[in-house]
């Protein structure tokens, strides 16, 4: 059975629920304790999230375990140009992903920080400051510039659960400015949300209440 080995948090271990949740494939989640896995030597890097399946004893890295589902349940498009188009989304998620830690776990989500980030990563008015290709601007085009509401390929990929992923994250603190700028980016969100089996997933016990750690966010 798909084993997730993860905090009981949603964090780095979401988008590979929501993949798994997506194929209406049910998965375990095993708790892991930070100071044990530091002495695990499955946790190749010494960090969570984990993964097994029946072809793989354990992969960790989040973004080795979405390619990893994205091939096995057929969600990474079917030629080298859709291909290339949802690597080059998973890594620019990722972007902003760590200005988004930056924000939560660094910053603490302090109103100042907050009104900066906002400033920097998400007004569209710096989008084409020095804002470390970290922009909500970005994924607004890339979402209007796909086909079918999808990010790639025309149909649902692992570009879309990671787009989707770090987009519910910033709607948790940034739910009216997203609104008001991006509604391109709110209609994406409801369309996924809307997928029978993300709705179904949304509403049962898999999905963790806890975004972050720390409880922020
Ligand atoms: N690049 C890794 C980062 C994983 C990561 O930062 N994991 C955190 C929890 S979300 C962790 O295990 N931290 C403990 C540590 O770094 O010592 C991934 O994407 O999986």
């Amino acid at each position: 059975m798909a084993t997730i080995y993860y905090f009981p948090i949603r964090g780095r271990a979401e988008p590979a629920k929501l993949v798994l949740a997506s194929q209406g494939v049910s998965f375990k989640l095993e708790t892991v304790d930070m100071q044990q896995i530091k002495n695990l030597s499955r946790f190749k890097f010494g960090q969570a999230p984990g993964y097994s399946d029946d072809e793989i004893p354990m992969l960790t890295q989040s973004n080795a375990i979405l390619r990893h589902l994205g091939r096995k349940y057929n969600l990474y498009g079917s030629n080298r140009k859709d291909q290339a188009a949802i690597d080059e989304a998973i890594d620019a998620v990722e972007d902003l992903q760590l200005k988004y830690l930056g924000l939560i776990y660094g910053a603490k989500l302090a109103d100042d920080a907050k009104a900066t980030y906002w400033s920097t990563h998400g007004d569209p008015k710096n989008k084409t400051s020095r804002n470390g290709g970290a922009h909500l601007g970005f994924l607004a085009a890339l979402v209007a510039s796909g086909s079918k509401g999808h990010i790639a390929a025309g149909s649902f990929t692992i570009a879309d659960v990671a787009v989707f992923n770090i987009l519910d994250n910033h709607l948790q603190i940034f739910q009216k400015e997203i609104t008001d700028t991006y509604p391109e980016l709110i209609t994406f969100h409801e369309k996924i949300s809307a997928m029978p089996a993300i709705k179904a997933y949304f509403g049962s016990e898999d999905r963790v209440a806890q975004n972050n750690a720390n409880g922020l966010g």
